[in-house]
């Protein structure tokens, strides 16, 4: 049984006018001495893929969606599970990423939600053996449900708390049983609308409690991958605790939990947080807590979170340089954490939009590659702070000098020759290779 009306997608070169082809993605051409797969480690996102279904506020979905009956049985869920699988296959996507409401419907109580899951957990294990896919990380919705939407881990009720917990124990159990890299928490509505009704510090502390409790659960079911905690400022809640990367990784080592987590960086995400991708890139990575990325970009036009496909090439570049500079994604990957338009509502389309994300990135990586081995950007920047390299700036960056030992300097030094930034000049060398 095949569900999509398409061969398997192949790399045919950038001057192919074959729509349902990889014009720069080439999994196994080297870059840099590792595969094009190895350095994008790209995943697709369950709910997206499999469960949206186009809808937005003004209307329903428009997705064709032939193989879904529209229930919430569990067969329902079994067949979705050969669909998505046929569509990593005919992609060559390795490693793809779930809610657990995604894979198995919530039914009316937790112990047939959790059977459920089980079920469907056991059918995508024998998928992964059978085709080699890997689970790049698993997590909980803790944000559809009514009783969510006044938080889960940051709720006012610990009913509701308890509830929650339940849930991602069970999640962590699946994605362990799925051998999944990683385990993320995007705080879907741990956050809150107004603080006239907000104990701000008791939500927070009630949150670390939660993470804490989740890292003692892995280590009694034997999952080592990092737990990711996935920024975003808003949207659904009106302020968001995990804001962006700054404030997480502040959360992290207030609570002392910086040694579990990582952070998985989403490009709309970041421009909510008004910062570009590439900020909330290197803000990780500075801190060695850059662990996985969801692929996507908004729209300038529209203040919402569109999780529109990447396909701009200059933003794929920047996040790539990041990546390289880093030395590569260990157990992460790029996600692509994003849908289709609503007006793009066929099954091939899910093919060309993830063709677009997995085509941009690689060339992407193979400008930000070009541009790493060029050399003059980066020989740019260290000139830049060279004057922090001897004399006066070794001693500040050693720790070893005094406001007076700066004073004493400044007197004998007069007025600094401050150089240009030439931030034009290095626009102009990025698009040289962008060509
Ligand atoms: C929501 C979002 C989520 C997380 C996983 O904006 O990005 O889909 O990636 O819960
Ligand atoms: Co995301």
């Amino acid at each position: 049984m095949q569900y999509f009306d398409c061969d398997k997608i192949q790399y045919e070169g950038p001057g192919s006018r074959n729509p349902l082809s990889f014009k720069h993605y080439n999994p196994d051409e080297l870059i840099g001495g590792k595969s094009m797969k190895e350095h994008l480690r790209f995943a697709g996102a369950y709910w997206h893929v499999m469960r949206n279904d186009l809808s937005d506020p003004f209307g329903g979905g428009t997705a064709q969606m032939p193989w879904d009956d529209g229930s919430t049985s569990v067969e329902n869920a079994l067949t979705r599970v050969d669909v998505f699988f046929e569509f990593l296959d005919k992609l060559g996507i390795e490693y793809y990423c779930w809610h657990d409401r995604d894979i198995a419907p919530e039914l009316n109580d937790l112990k047939a939600s959790h059977a459920a899951l089980d079920t469907v957990v056991a059918k995508l294990k024998d998928k992964q053996s059978e085709s080699g896919v890997k689970l790049l990380w698993g997590t909980a919705c803790l944000f559809s449900h009514p009783r969510y939407s006044q938080g889960a881990a940051t709720s006012p009720d610990a009913n509701v708390y308890a509830y929650a917990a339940a849930q991602v124990k069970k999640a962590m159990e699946a994605t362990k049983e799925l051998d999944g890299l990683g385990y993320t928490f995007w705080g879907g509505r741990e956050g809150y609308a107004t603080l006239l009704n907000t104990d701000m510090k008791r939500e927070l502390d009630h949150l670390a409690a939660f993470f804490h409790m989740a890292v003692e659960h892995a280590k009694n079911i034997g999952f080592d991958g990092p737990f990711y905690i996935e920024p975003k400022p808003r949207e659904p809640s009106t302020h968001q605790y995990d804001s962006d990367a700054a404030a997480c990784l502040n959360f992290l080592r207030e609570y002392d939990l910086m040694d579990h987590f990582k952070l998985n960086i989403e490009t709309n995400h970041a421009t909510l947080a008004g910062h570009t991708m590439e900020h909330e890139l290197t803000v990780s990575a500075n801190a060695g807590m850059l662990g996985s990325i969801d692929a996507n970009r908004g729209d300038t036009l529209i203040g919402w979170d569109t999780d529109q496909f990447p396909t701009d090439i200059h933003l794929a570049t920047q996040v790539m340089l990041v990546v390289l500079e880093m030395g590569g994604l260990t157990t992460g990957g790029l996600n692509f954490d994003a849908k289709r338009r609503r007006e793009s509502h066929e099954p091939l389309d899910l093919f060309y939009a993830h063709i677009g994300g997995m085509d941009a990135f690689a060339r992407g990586l193979k400008i930000a590659h070009a541009i790493r081995e060029d050399g003059r950007l980066a020989k740019f920047v260290d000139e830049r702070y060279s004057s922090f390299d001897n004399d006066i700036g070794a001693k500040v960056e050693a720790g070893t000098c005094s406001f007076a030992d700066l004073e004493a300097y400044a007197f004998a030094n007069g007025e600094p020759g401050l150089a240009s930034g030439r931030q034009e000049m290095l626009e102009n060398l990025v698009n040289e290779f962008l060509q």
